[in-house]
């Protein structure tokens, strides 16, 4: 009776392992910050960046971005670093927000960072482009240059308003890079991925920060933004990528511990994920952030529901 009883407990004790939530920050080993989904090959990857600030230092320090894998949303393999600013010889450090995309069977990852202070910029925030024949890399510098300096915008006055880069391919194949801090700027991409087709163009969507984040679901285009500070999320919809962009509201209220969020959105096995960090791990702060993730909802209208923020996370999938 004893084993009988014994085997019951370990069978339910396995049940129960495998229905597990994910448990936000779905990252605890380190402080991941801007999370970046990508899915491909029935895999969802996670770029993030890497928040190495010590305790009650109140600057950033990140040195690389990482990248982490799962088949089920819950069960996350961690690739380490796969890149690092190190790789731009043009780049003096800072690796900030980042959104890797594949085409064509090559995964284009473009970074913020700080450019050196040199005869193509004077310094600040640029957008860098690496590139992999895999989702893990490891990426080399496509270009050898920065995408995008400073000196290529001057709607805004300061240095860091080149950070944030998302990138989207429409149904035409055009392909598209938005980014900004203070302004948004949106340009379009040639079909190589490592070159701007035409002028850079600027508009501020309500209360916009900065971390844009561009889809499109139905027809519609969705470009969801940290705005405020402490940030929330909020988002804009249009009918064209060109705009014009109508604001949609808040889908996030400020996040636990970190005047920052940062949205990255998927589909993943029939079901929406919005991920975002916080600073809730023990010793976090708003430089030592970490990763999470919870569903999103639509409202049958492509209105997006406020998200739920949660402790237990994501439940797993097959
Ligand atoms: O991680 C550094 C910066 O903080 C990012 O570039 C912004 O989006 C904010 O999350």
């Amino acid at each position: 009776m004893k084993t009988l009883n014994l085997y019951i407990t370990v069978f339910a004790l396995l049940v129960s392992l495998g229905n597990s939530n994910a448990q936000n920050p779905i990252i605890k080993h380190i402080f991941t910050a801007d999370p970046a989904p990508l899915v491909h090959d029935e895999t969802v990857y996670l770029y993030t960046g890497h928040d190495t600030a010590a305790v009650g230092v109140d600057s950033y320090k990140m040195p690389d971005w990482h990248v982490f894998s799962t088949k089920n949303m819950v069960n996350w393999e961690d690739h380490g670093a796969c890149l690092s600013t190190d790789v731009f010889s043009w780049s003096s450090g800072g690796a900030f927000a980042a959104q890797c995309f594949e085409r064509n069977g090559k995964f284009y990852f473009y970074v913020s960072l700080f450019h050196k202070n040199d005869d193509i910029s004077k310094g600040g925030v640029a957008i860098g482009v690496a590139v992999s024949d895999s989702p893990t890399g490891p990426f080399k510098d496509a270009i050898g240059k920065a995408l995008i300096t400073n000196e290529m915008t001057t709607d805004m006055k300061h240095s860091w308003d080149d950070l944030d880069p998302t990138v989207f391919v429409d149904d035409d194949g055009q392909a598209y890079i938005f980014w900004g801090n203070g302004s948004c700027k949106y340009a379009k991409l040639k079909d190589n991925m490592i070159e701007l087709d035409g002028e850079i163009k600027t508009f501020k969507p309500k209360n916009f920060t900065e971390a844009p984040w561009i889809y499109k679901r139905n027809g519609t285009y969705y470009l969801v933004y940290a705005a405020n500070m402490p940030e929330t999320i909020e988002y804009s919809t249009a009918t064209s990528i060109e705009g014009p962009w109508t604001y949609r509201g808040v889908i996030q209220d400020p996040v636990e511990n970190s005047f920052t969020t940062h949205p990255g959105i998927i589909d993943f096995k029939g079901k929406s994920y919005f991920f975002y960090h916080n600073g809730t791990l023990p010793t976090g702060g708003g430089y030592r952030r970490s990763v999470c993730v919870d569903y999103l909802f639509y409202n049958d209208d492509g209105t997006i529901k406020k998200i739920e923020e949660t402790k237990e996370g994501v439940k797993p999938v097959n």
